[in-house]
């Protein structure tokens, strides 16, 4: 696009009517809207008007179980409402006493009964009744924990590399994860008016005297995501977030500064060619002391620069595609008031988690579970909340939850691991059975709950890949794996669109397969079939995996590597130009 053309676009942004989300939290009175009116309210289990929207800024969804929607629709009743809580953890980290209470809340006052991990590194209660939102909160509170800015238009959870093996690194670079959560958290009240001292606020000199310094009164224009990572591990796909940290050390092995990345992001909408996923591009590189001013520019200038009337394209990849990635890294070095250095050089080589026990440099131990698709509950023959809870009983380090939606006991002494283990294999959070494969595999959440989903995620992943399991002994390669990833709806909250092998939900049992990403997570994966069904995937799967047995250079080249070398489809280079293009 011409320098003329992008500023066209810019001007057109900006005097185009604002989307109803602008007048909604312009209106809000710092996000309390009338949110405690509807908790009084019987005669539904929900929200209404712009209170719907409003409790997604404290971290909140309202839901029903699509299950029994048409069922109760018959019966003419309500859907059976409820919420979605997600609380903010940032870098994923929790203490097991934090554990036994979130436990105790989930088993005695969620409808699902189960907590669930997600892949930006936190814990979400499903089906918590609009009555019990204030005692929720006040827990949470209580032992030190929240809920604010976990959804809608602010910075989320922001993530950090599981790696606490390198302990002290992973210390200086959590320290940063939680710095940046803080500094970027909204600074009013509405929060803790609503949900802790549920104190009605409507026009007071209080009010008045608010302010929100970074967010502005209307907050961010969407979504805004952040991740810390630490070479060479990428689990937390640094190339699909908003604005990107990339841990650079210096000789003595101490946290230097940071290569900073911006403008990933994996939705796009099916048939919307104005929409894509794409990986984030490099800014530059900031030390240490100046990381915290970067990270406040970068959102500062997506706050002032973004699409506030079409939020189908107002995620920073747009800013970045409308000014241009130069004009973007100027805006933010002015609010920094220093210029990037040359990106840092630094290599990532995984990104999945290493399961099992492994040995830090401090002689602590640290032990991954594997959890399908995130999903804590008990079931018959997997008792996994009560193995999480037994565990957190008698643990003395901490947990940490990964963005591959797995648990890390961390910090077990050797006098301990013994113990630990063996609740561990009691409960099912150690299994042998499990192969590389399934634990390369990713979900969304999807059916039930989720009231965007258009196809199944979580509860397809089980079976899909077993039969994926099968066609990799089939063809002799079960020592390997391929990463894979299944998302409800194109919104792509699996990541699909960062997987070797990614399946978009398209309608109920009909999937369009994605294949063609790496294993580093640098390259959206390319339309191949569409609207097929899991079967018709598999039976594809097995033409495919068949060539890459054999075919395969060498023994390392991937799955998504050698579909690109082989030219059974074309890689995507430049997303906002080449990702809807046909192969
Ligand atoms: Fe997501 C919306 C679940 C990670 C992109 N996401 C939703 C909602 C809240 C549906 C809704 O708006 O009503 C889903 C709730 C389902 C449920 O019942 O739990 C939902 N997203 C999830 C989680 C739980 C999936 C998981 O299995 O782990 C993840 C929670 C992360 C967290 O703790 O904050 C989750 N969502 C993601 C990711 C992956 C990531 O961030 O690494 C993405 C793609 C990356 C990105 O943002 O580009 C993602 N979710 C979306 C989008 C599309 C955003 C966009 O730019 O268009 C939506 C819909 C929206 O915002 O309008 C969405
Ligand atoms: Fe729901 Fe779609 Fe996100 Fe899956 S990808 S959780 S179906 S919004």
């Amino acid at each position: 696009m011409s320098k003329d053309k992008k500023e066209e676009q810019l001007l057109e942004w900006q005097t185009k009517p604002l989307s109803d989300n602008e007048r909604l939290k312009s209106q809000s009175n710092f996000l309390r809207g009338t949110i405690l009116d509807d908790l009084a309210d019987p005669l539904t289990g929900g929200f209404k008007g712009d209170n719907f929207q409003l409790i997604r800024f404290h971290g909140m969804y309202e839901q029903d179980d699509r299950d029994i929607r048409a069922e109760r629709l018959e019966e003419k009743l309500e859907p059976l409402k409820f919420m979605l809580l997600r609380c903010r953890l940032p870098g994923g980290i929790i203490q097991p006493y934090q554990w036994i209470e979130i436990d105790k809340f989930a088993r005695e006052h969620t409808y699902y009964q189960s907590i669930r991990l997600t892949n930006r590194q936190t814990f979400q209660y499903h089906g918590v009744p609009k009555g019990k939102l204030q005692p929720m909160h006040r827990l949470l509170h209580s032992i030190g924990l929240d809920s604010i800015a976990t959804a809608a238009d602010m910075n989320r959870n922001v993530l950090c590399t599981s790696n606490p093996i390198e302990s002290e690194l992973h210390q200086q670079a959590y320290e940063f994860a939680k710095k940046i959560s803080e500094h970027l958290l909204p600074r009013s009240r509405g929060y803790l008016d609503v949900w802790i001292d549920g104190k009605k606020v409507e026009s007071s000199d209080d009010l008045f005297k608010e302010e929100e310094p970074i967010l502005g009164k209307t907050f961010l224009p969407r979504k805004f995501k952040t991740a810390v990572a630490i070479p060479p591990l990428n689990d937390v796909d640094v190339y699909g977030n908003d604005m990107n940290f990339i841990a650079i050390q210096d000789e003595n092995g101490q946290l230097a500064g940071f290569n900073v990345l911006v403008g990933g992001g994996l939705s796009f909408e099916h048939g919307n060619t104005k929409t894509y996923p794409n990986v984030s591009l490099e800014l530059g590189y900031v030390p240490l002391d100046k990381t915290l001013d970067a990270a406040e520019a970068v959102v500062t200038t997506q706050r002032d620069f973004g699409n506030r009337n079409d939020r189908k394209n107002a995620r920073t990849r747009y800013t970045i595609q409308n000014m241009g990635l130069d004009r973007f890294r100027e805006e933010v070095e002015i609010r920094m008031g220093i210029k990037f250095e040359p990106t840092r050089p630094f290599k990532f080589t995984e990104r999945g988690d290493r399961i099992g026990w492994v040995h830090g440099i401090d002689n602590k131990w640290h032990l991954t579970c594997f959890i399908e698709s995130g999903r804590i509950t008990d079931q018959p023959h997997l008792p996994l909340m009560t193995g999480m809870l037994e565990l957190a009983k008698v643990h003395k380090g901490d947990f940490r939850i990964t963005a591959n939606q797995n648990i890390i006991i961390a910090n077990v002494a050797e006098e301990d691991k013994a113990q630990i283990e063996n609740i561990a294999r009691q409960y099912g959070l150690i299994r042998p059975e499990v192969t590389k494969q399934r634990e390369y595999s990713m979900s969304c959440v999807s059916f039930p709950t989720c009231p965007l989903a258009m196809a199944e995620a979580e509860r397809a992943l089980p079976d899909f890949v077993t039969e994926l399991d099968k066609l990799m002994a089939k063809h002799n390669v079960s020592d390997d794996y391929i990463i894979t990833r299944i998302t409800g709806c194109p919104n792509g909250c699996g990541r699909a669109m960062l997987s070797e092998i990614g399946l978009v939900g398209k309608a109920i049992g009909r999937y369009n397969l994605h294949i063609g990403g790496d294993r580093e997570g640098l390259r959206i994966p390319r339309l191949y079939r569409e609207n097929i069904t899991l079967e018709q995937i598999i039976n594809e799967l097995d033409v495919l995996i068949g060539r890459w047995a054999v075919e395969r250079e060498y023994q390392a080249e991937s799955f998504g590597d050698y579909v690109i070398r082989a030219g059974i489809i074309a890689p995507v280079t430049d997303a906002p130009k080449d990702f809807w293009v046909v192969n």
